[in-house]
């Protein structure tokens, strides 16, 4: 079963026979289905490959505040406002135990976020593109969180420990969010006129940028077969995507919304849909920093952290202040 495993400077997975020991040992672990905890022996692609990933997904949910909590001030009724300031305050909470796993991989907080502004990491490409009117809260809701969730809940089987287990988390609250997007949908496309073609124009323009959050290809992807044979991937890109549009399209036909594709067509033979790729081309530009609102999101990242040092630096002198006083008095550390 996993013959093929770790990458070889030829870029081919390595077979069983070609491992170390140590490496051999690691690969049939995970193939019995064992969790791999933070202080125990990990190949360092395997490591590394974590510290990326997981540090992608953590930024990716603080970076994916924002065009949200820029309409947390304009939701619509009072009921609105309070939710969708829980789920920005969730995401937050998100970005949190993701940061807390990837330190356990032997990384700082401090510095992934330095590697986020300098723009050595990534974030998910959506959250490139801006959220023009109350609609897109609504499409960002149901198509965003829905195509986070399609991958989420493969990942809450990812080997490595305290990645799952944040995942079963977060998986819980992302239905939440996800259902609360489609319930503004739903007031939307069954209100007047006006907001039903509000609710078809989001869907048009949250559509493919949504089918990109999969990531390239499967004859792309860099990352997928190494990743797929430590089992920190558990399905391909393209059978998430192909299940997140078989899931959405019931889901656009019963608010009455058409989906901005002609070749989108049910295929008897493969049990799901047939649909048109998105742009390859501006996936690749803005994952390159080029995208409608890039500039604008590292920005407000990098302001908030330079507002926020006074504070840090407080929290610091009171942690340092407490530990002499403690000290002084004879007092064990915590
Ligand atoms: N955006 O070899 P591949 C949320 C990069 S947030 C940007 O297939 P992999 C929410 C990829 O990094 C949920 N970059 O990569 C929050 C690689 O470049 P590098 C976010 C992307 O890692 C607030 C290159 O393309 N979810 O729910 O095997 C409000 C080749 O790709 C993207 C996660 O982060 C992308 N979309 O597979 C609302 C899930 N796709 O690093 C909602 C965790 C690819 O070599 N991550 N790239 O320079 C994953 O599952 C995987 O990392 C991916 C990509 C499926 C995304």
């Amino acid at each position: 079963m996993y013959a093929q495993m770790v990458k070889t400077d030829s870029d081919r997975l390595k077979s069983l026979d070609e491992m170390t020991p140590e490496e051999r040992e690691f690969q049939e672990r995970i193939g019995r289905g064992e969790k791999i905890e933070p202080k125990e022996w990990m190949p360092e692609g395997y490591r590394k490959t974590l510290i990326r990933q997981i540090g992608q997904h953590a930024h990716s949910e603080i970076v994916g505040q924002l065009p949200e909590g820029n309409w947390i001030t304009r939701a619509p009724t009072l009921e609105r406002k309070a939710i969708l300031l829980a789920k920005v305050q969730d995401e937050a909470g998100h970005g949190l135990y993701l940061y807390s796993a990837v330190e356990t991989l032997g990384v700082s907080r401090d510095e992934l976020l330095a590697m986020l502004h300098s723009g050595k990491m990534k974030y998910s490409s959506i959250f490139n593109y801006p959220t023009l009117n109350w609609a897109d809260i609504g499409a960002v809701g149901w198509l965003v969180d829905g195509a986070a969730i399609m991958n989420q809940v493969q990942l809450q089987k990812t080997s490595y420990g305290p990645y799952s287990r944040a995942m079963i988390r977060i998986c819980k609250e992302e239905s939440f969010h996800q259902r609360q997007g489609y319930d503004i949908m739903m007031k939307m496309a069954f209100g007047n006129p006006a907001q039903k073609a509000m609710a078809q124009d989001a869907l048009s323009r949250f559509w493919y940028p949504s089918l990109m959050m999969f990531g390239p290809s499967d004859k792309d992807s860099v990352h997928s077969a190494q990743s797929m044979a430590w089992k920190i991937k558990i399905n391909t890109n393209d059978e998430l995507r192909q299940k997140f549009v078989d899931q959405t399209v019931p889901q656009a036909k019963y608010l009455g919304l058409t989906i901005p594709d002609e070749n989108l067509k049910w295929n008897e033979d493969k049990g799901g849909y047939d649909f048109s790729e998105p742009d390859w081309s501006e996936f690749f530009d803005v994952i390159a920093g080029n995208g409608p609102c890039n500039r604008e999101r590292m920005n407000a990242r990098v302001k908030a952290w330079e507002d926020g040092a006074w504070f840090r630096d407080g929290l610091v002198a009171h942690a340092e202040k407490t530990a002499s006083r403690r000290a002084a008095a004879g007092i064990a550390a915590e």
